[in-house]
């Protein structure tokens, strides 16, 4: 485990800075491709650790998917054609890849077991199990079938209804995609709105969903055809540098070509609400995916509430969000959040306790905190816990604190954002 040292400085962010790709859309995507009977070319992958586990899964399922820097093709020959791996699979620390491809997993005729790093074997799997069983799943796991590892005995599943208890991205497309599998109609009826790239692009690889409202049905039985995707840029590995701009004075910075779905932008209109001072540009579209870039200078920023229906929207920018209500003007209330405790680390806990160390009054409430804005950073010794965007946030934090900030178990950022020193580096002036 390597640490850094971040010592103190008065460097602004200037310039253009463009993020890597998509994190939630990459793995969509070489899954899609992998199901597909052809050749998909990616473009703009994200060669995070993460994504790479769900290319090395179907590897494992005898895909040939070749990598050259961010793009990956992938060699589909169809569902039929997906082989039996000889060894378990290693899913690493990827939540998406372990709920996504248990839908998968499924609902193919093949024997698969599955397992992840401490930090995933922590986190809840029933919330996909028990729905997938519903269809007629057969799937094994620890601590009454509800975490890894995992065996299933793929099958084919029945076409079923299911009424989501949880607003996850995961567990609807985890669903959608048994359903692709599974004869007869699958229908998920969200509990609340949450990412939609599964909904957006299984189009682009000819299989027809009907999404009204809530509700989303697929067909099962459907073939689905190669594509090429370029993935945008990531917002969530944006929403480092939008906090950075606008706390760190004198910033401004344009960050292009990044994705702008607006299931993903409550980070911006977060930002917004609190006053900062951030443009948006949308100038194109990806396939159905809004993209654009954003212009963001350092302001004031005051205080908020942030709940209800925004919160899966943003949820995995309420740790640095959750910076940049240090520095704003009055209080900050998040709530309706618990979601973050089932994340890579209790990212509640975990935020609580990096910012209080560094010298920020918060507060851990059972459903997301209380933050006391206008407090100066000190530096100090922080850990990452083995969270990516813990470790982003003890960086970026670095920037407003007086002192040295030591960032403990750094390398899990290479999880999403292999290269954000370099990124950060090459915008500090
Ligand atoms: O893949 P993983 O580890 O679950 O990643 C995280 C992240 O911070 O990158 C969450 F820890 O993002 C999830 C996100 O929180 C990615 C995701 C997706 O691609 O569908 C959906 C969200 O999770 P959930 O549980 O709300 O569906």
């Amino acid at each position: 485990m390597s640490s850094i040292e971040l010592k103190p400085t008065d460097r602004r962010l200037k310039g253009d800075l463009s993020v890597p790709g998509d994190k939630s859309i990459s793995h969509r995507s070489v899954i899609f491709s992998a199901l597909a009977e052809g050749t998909s070319v990616i473009t703009n992958f994200l060669t995070g650790e993460d994504c790479l586990r769900t290319v090395e899964a179907f590897r494992l399922m005898g895909v040939n998917i070749e990598q050259e820097g961010n793009k990956i093709t992938v060699h589909g020959k169809g569902i039929s054609h997906l082989s039996e791996p000889s060894q378990p699979i290693n899913f690493g620390n990827s939540g998406t890849t372990a709920r996504l491809m248990s839908g998968v997993l499924a609902g193919l005729p093949l024997f698969t077991t599955v397992y992840g790093d401490e930090s995933l074997s922590k986190r809840p799997m029933d919330r996909v199990i028990q729905p997938l069983r519903m269809m007629g799943a057969e799937i094994h796991g620890r601590e009454g079938d509800s975490l890894l590892p995992l065996a299933f005995r793929g099958k084919k599943l029945a076409g079923t209804r299911h009424e989501l208890t949880v607003k996850s991205a995961q567990v609807k497309s985890a669903l959608l995609l048994a359903g692709l599998l599974a004869e007869g109609e699958t229908e998920v009826i969200e509990l609340g709105e949450t990412r939609n790239h599964t909904e957006m692009l299984l189009p682009e690889f000819g299989v027809d969903l009907h999404v009204e409202g809530r509700s989303i049905k697929i067909r099962g039985g459907q073939k689905p055809s190669a594509s090429n995707i370029k993935v945008p840029g990531d917002i969530s590995s944006a929403a480092f540098f939008l906090v950075a701009a606008s706390i760190v004075p004198g910033s401004e910075l344009v960050i292009r070509d990044v994705g702008l779905n607006p299931t993903r932008d409550g980070i911006v209109k977060a930002l917004i609400d609190m006053g900062a001072n951030i443009e948006v540009q949308v100038h194109t579209h990806i396939g159905s995916e809004p993209v654009g870039d954003i212009v963001v200078r350092h302001s004031r920023l005051n205080g908020m509430t942030l709940e209800g229906e925004l919160i899966p929207n943003v949820i995995d920018e309420i740790p640095i969000l959750a910076l940049a209500a240090t520095q704003a003007e009055g209080e900050t209330i998040i709530k309706d959040a618990e979601e973050l405790r089932y994340k890579e680390t209790d990212r509640i806990e975990a935020v609580v306790e990096t910012l209080s160390k560094l010298g920020a009054d918060i507060q851990a409430r059972e459903d997301g905190m209380v933050i006391q804005g206008g407090t100066p950073l000190n530096g100090g010794t922080i850990d990452s816990y083995g969270d990516h965007r813990i470790g982003m946030m003890g960086a970026i934090a670095s920037l407003i604190c007086d002192k040295e900030v030591i960032v403990k178990n750094k390398e899990c950022i290479n999880i999403s954002y292999p290269s954000f020193f370099e990124d950060l580096n090459q915008v500090l002036n």
